[in-house]
């Protein structure tokens, strides 16, 4: 994997369309997220442009003369990179390449590229490199031939730079070297986490920039990585934690996002088996992020392509100190009140009746409900420990003191 050789901030303009699935708020929301995850990748975006379209265009995705805007747009504020806020086919991303006469990304292109600056160790390596591969595959054709290659940036960490005109069977060859070398990663993670005895484990699952990590820190003690930004974690963390004497092990990994590449799910196949194999789940949610609940819903996809949303789960609504709820005006007789409008405690009510109790409220960073949070971790890492060992129920009772 090739890395960036300097972060600029590249210009960047991001580009979505609208149709009857999702509505302008919806379609806002989207573009908010793309333009994250292109500053994430080290972009500045200098524009969003959007259409209202049912289906993209097979040949440019937008329309032609929303696409005339775009390049007039491009040359005059000589931007470098475009990005596609849905997956382009290979020949949609040759022809608008031909006509923007510059770099073009789509959605999944950028997450991989996000992907590829963020794995820390070779084993993620492995897997971003092959995802990498995989969508690199179809798209072959020589694709950016005449962008200045060597300059690296959004897009170019990757296999991209150097193999781009190489023969498709050396790329084929090399997808199979690498999944070869993962299975034999795998077997010996698989190995590591038999290891690890009859010890309950827990693990954190959510969208990314939640607080998964930082809830991590706080609770086992350790420095996982967190930041203000989209992935800022790719590799498992696996700590042994220890509340009211009953110890567990706890792990931290990758967040979920909408439309997360496929290529992505399937190499991520290990780190996705901490999820499988875990006892029980904690569900963090940012209940700040006006989406959260449509972020709960992409979680819970991935969670059952995995077949795990039947396990134990904790719903974790995390960042309450930076909750807002929308404004009401009680005297608006035509506007009506909906859960924008919820108060925390409203949304507390509503979670713990939709889930049976399972939902606790925190904040990971100012450390509130945390006790709380302890005292249930406790509770129902306890349960599944004295099915393990029934006579250990003696040593453990039944709440914190
Ligand atoms: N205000 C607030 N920010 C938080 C809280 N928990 C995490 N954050 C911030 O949210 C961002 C993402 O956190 P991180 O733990 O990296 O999220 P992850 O991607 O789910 O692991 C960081 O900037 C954190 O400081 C919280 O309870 N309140
Ligand atoms: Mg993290």
């Amino acid at each position: 994997m090739i890395e960036a050789k300097s972060l600029s901030f590249e210009k960047t303009v991001i580009i979505g369309i609208i149709n009857s699935q999702q509505d302008a708020t919806q379609s806002k929301e989207y573009l908010d997220e793309l333009a994250f995850l292109a500053h994430t990748a080290g972009g500045e975006v200098l524009k969003r442009f959007d259409q209202k379209m049912q289906t993209p265009n097979p040949k440019t995705f937008i329309g032609s003369g929303k696409i005339a805007e775009v390049e007039n747009f491009v040359t005059e504020n000589e931007v470098s990179t475009v990005v596609f806020d849905d997956e382009l086919t290979p020949a949609q991303q040759g022809n608008i390449e031909k006509i923007l006469r510059c770099k073009i990304l789509d959605r999944t292109g950028l997450i991989l590229d996000i992907f590829a600056q963020r794995a820390q160790t070779s084993y993620a390596r492995t897997q971003v490199e092959l995802a990498q591969y995989e969508y690199l595959l179809p798209r072959l054709k020589g694709l950016w031939t005449h962008l200045e290659r060597q300059r690296g940036g959004i897009g170019m960490r990757g296999p991209g730079e150097t193999e781009i005109e190489t023969d498709r069977r050396i790329v084929r060859d090399k997808i199979s070297l690498l999944k070869k070398k993962l299975i034999t990663i795998d077997k010996q993670m698989a190995t590591q986490r038999g290891n690890r005895g009859a010890l309950v484990r827990v693990a954190l699952v959510g969208y990314t920039n939640v607080g998964k990590s930082t809830l991590m820190n706080v609770i086992a003690k350790s420095e996982v990585f967190a930041e203000n930004k989209l992935f800022a974690t790719l590799d498992t963390t696996v700590r042994k934690v220890v509340i009211g004497n009953l110890p567990f092990l706890l792990s931290d990994t990758v967040g979920f996002i909408r439309k997360l590449p496929t290529q992505l799910v399937e190499s991520f196949k290990s780190t996705l088996d901490e999820v499988q194999e875990a006892d029980l789940l904690l569900h963090v949610v940012d209940i700040s992020h006006p989406n959260f609940e449509q972020h709960i819903e992409s979680v819970n996809v991935i969670l059952s392509e995995i077949k795990s949303l039947d396990k134990p789960t904790l719903m974790v609504f995390n960042k309450i100190d930076i909750y807002e709820a929308e404004p009401w005006d009680e005297t608006d007789l035509i506007a009506e009140r909906s859960s924008k409008h919820f108060t925390i405690e409203e949304w507390q009510k509503t979670w713990m009746h939709r889930v049976n109790d399972r939902a606790l409220f925190i904040s990971a960073l100012n450390k509130e409900n945390l006790n709380a949070f302890r005292e249930r971790v406790y509770a129902e890492t306890r349960k599944i420990h004295i099915t393990r060992f029934p006579y250990n129920h003696f040593l453990y009772p039944e709440g914190l003191d």
